[in-house]
């Protein structure tokens, strides 16, 4: 009688149990990925840009307000080890996109920082967003990475810092 009492009791505890455990795990497994860009998932910024891409009478230019732009853009300043929020407003006429590059010669991407790509640009009015984290300490440069912006003028410098 002692043992039944005692077998009902084990299986009421591992019936709660397994009604506790497979919501949880059920929420857990459909809980939708954190939209990131450049693999910094699960990254909150630190540091939160806004950026306006705009042409000018004759060079396209950058701006960190939409009545400021200019050729060569304004100077981001950033540590190492900071989780940039970047967003970007596209207030041209024609696409445009962001990233973060090695120098104006031969640029690489750096930090995954794109913001938008050439297959992918921001279209005019639209706006796109993106988090990275710099992990290198030094002087660079963001650019529009559309093929010929930069080169007329839609770059700035960048200086990250230790
Ligand atoms: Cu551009």
């Amino acid at each position: 009688m002692a043992n039944a009492k005692l077998v009902i009791g084990v299986l009421m505890v591992a019936g709660a149990a397994l009604i506790i455990s497979v919501p949880a795990i059920l929420l857990l497994g459909l809980q939708p990925p954190m939209q990131s860009f450049g693999g910094a998932e699960n990254l909150k910024p630190t540091v939160n840009i806004t950026m306006y891409a705009n042409e000018l009478p004759t060079k396209f230019g950058w701006g960190l307000s939409s009545d400021n732009v200019t050729s060569p853009g304004p100077t981001l300043r950033f540590k190492v080890g900071d989780v940039v929020g970047m967003t970007v407003h596209n207030e041209g006429k024609v696409p445009h996109a962001f990233a973060i590059v090695s120098g104006l010669d031969n640029p690489k991407v750096l930090f995954n920082s794109q913001v938008a790509t050439i297959n992918d640009p921001i279209q005019p009015g639209g706006t796109k967003s993106g988090v990275f984290k710099v992990t290198d300490a030094g002087s660079f440069n963001y650019i529009c990475t559309v093929t010929g912006h930069s080169e007329i003028g839609m770059y700035g410098d960048v200086v990250i810092s230790k």
